[in-house]
């Protein structure tokens, strides 16, 4: 890495997931994932899961902005932005539709045919994400999602089949978007999303979390094994949420829990970067006398199955505090006892805005995993006003990605952190995940689509559009 100017090979680019962007979610054999039984919700309610599709219900994600139909201007629109890249997810219920047969679902397989030449006819490189929050519902409602050791194989089946029908195509993959998302097991919709589980009365949700998480990674693990015997070109990658927990202040107590708080949150990458389980995790399984189904064959697949490089998101940070009657045994709540940062802005939903936070996030990572590492996701949710004349002022979004991409560059160019490519969230507007709303606007591109599914789908180019366009095409320098 030169002092001056990013890789010329840096992947340019931005990033959807198909249950967030394609709609059809009934059409060409597709079966229900998890995504399409969630109701939408207010900026700062859960979203409601649904046991099945309800009649009377709106669910954005049925149609969301009807990607599966229009994808071919709106790749068109990606390569005049200039982008190098282009991250999505393909929708496992689009191929396997209950997610047990043992056939794919050729009409499934055949749509991402067509989406994967388009951009190849750009020479934009798909990013692939194999499950992003879209199980199929079948699969949860037989088998308790990851629950249950077999969905590792309806996991592992269904990343065969694509692995083998894109070998040419897609060369860079992601196996489980977010994976430390359902780390915050207290929120329903982050277990029921990353793992396809709801918590019983009863239950320990901590527990039913690390076992699901194991379960996971193991099944992340035979991935990667199985893509590298199928073309060992393939990157395959690790996804987390990285939002970084500082300690509130310098009070050493403040100190660990924060040390805590990321170990709680980012014990996901360390197993599938270092192939093995952090000590303090096992120490804490036997601590609480979580009795898990963890087999010797499985920690051998957890070695063999590490990671190529480590993808993921960054919007935000947090703080931590620790309070007098601490608990010195660690507990998973430290990871969740936040306190807001008086020094950092926030967005419209609270997210702490904190662009500093990225260069110490690409730091932290490079010096702990020592992986290339690639920004899948970073972008500022809004509600954008579409003008009479079909144009969008974004410049708080323009403000947003720059802040962030100078911290990007000051992390390569001056502490030497390899970043494989940059694809903020979103190329296009979809719907929110956390709120089901398309009123929470993060694309270069606006999309006339309302919150109670009215809207032309007409696309306009926002400023940001343009902005991004420049950067690209200066490789970075022209912010
Ligand atoms: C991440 C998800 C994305 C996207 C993003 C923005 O957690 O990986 O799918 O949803 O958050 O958050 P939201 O859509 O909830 O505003």
């Amino acid at each position: 890495m030169t002092k001056h100017g990013l890789p010329k090979n840096f992947l340019w680019g931005g990033a959807v997931a198909a249950h967030q962007v394609e709609g059809a979610y009934n059409v060409g054999g597709k079966g229900l994932s998890v995504a399409d039984v969630m109701t939408a919700a207010g900026s700062h309610d859960e979203r409601k899961i649904t046991d099945g599709v309800q009649a009377g219900e709106f669910y954005p994600n049925h149609d969301a902005v009807d990607f599966y139909h229009q994808y071919p201007a709106d790749v068109k629109l990606f390569a005049e932005m200039g982008f190098k890249s282009f991250r999505t997810s393909i929708a496992w219920s689009r191929i396997f539709p209950q997610g047990d047969e043992i056939e794919p679902n050729e009409e499934g397989l055949k749509f991402y045919d067509r989406l994967f030449d388009e951009c190849l006819k750009y020479n934009i490189e798909p990013v692939v994400t194999l499950s992003h929050f879209e199980m199929p519902y079948h699969l949860v409602t037989k088998y308790g999602g990851f629950r249950s050791r077999k969905t590792i194989t309806f996991f592992t089946r269904f990343a065969k089949a694509v692995f083998e029908r894109y070998q040419d195509k897609v060369k860079y993959w992601l196996t489980f978007n977010e994976i430390n998302n359902q780390s915050n097991y207290d929120r329903a919709f982050t277990l029921f999303t990353n793992s396809g589980i709801q918590v019983k009365p009863g239950e320990n949700a901590e527990e039913v979390m690390y076992q699901a998480g194991h379960y996971e990674v193991v099944a992340s693990s035979l991935a990667v094994q199985i893509a590298h015997q199928i073309n060992p070109d393939f990157q395959v990658g690790a996804m987390v949420a990285f939002s970084p927990v500082y300690p509130a202040t310098d009070k050493p107590s403040d100190v660990l829990k924060a040390q805590r708080a990321m170990q709680a949150r980012f014990w996901f990458s360390d197993v599938q970067c270092e192939g093995t389980y952090p000590t303090w995790l096992t120490q804490y399984f036997d601590a609480k006398g979580y009795d898990l189904d963890i087999t010797k064959a499985d920690l051998a697949n957890l070695k063999r199955g590490t990671v190529d490089y480590l993808g993921f998101s960054y919007y935000m940070s947090f703080a931590t505090q620790a309070s007098d009657h601490e608990d010195k045994q660690f507990s998973y709540n430290e990871s969740r006892d936040l306190v807001t940062n008086k020094y950092v802005p926030q967005s419209d939903w609270g997210w702490q805005v904190d662009p500093e936070g990225l260069r110490y996030g690409l730091n932290w990572m490079n010096d702990r995993y020592h992986l290339p590492l690639f920004i899948v996701e970073n972008g500022i949710g809004a509600i954008d006003k579409l003008t009479a004349d079909h144009e969008v002022h974004d410049q708080y979004r323009i403000d947003y990605l720059r802040d962030h991409i100078v911290q990007m560059k000051l992390a390569m160019e001056e502490d030497g952190v390899p970043v494989m490519g940059y694809t903020p969230w979103s190329a296009i507007d979809i719907v929110s995940a956390s709120t089901g709303q398309l009123s929470k606007r993060y694309g270069f591109i606006y999309v006339d689509r309302n919150d109670d599914g009215s809207g032309s789908l007409a696309r306009y180019r926002k400023d940001s559009f343009y902005w991004y366009q420049r950067v690209i095409a200066t490789n970075g320098e022209d912010l």
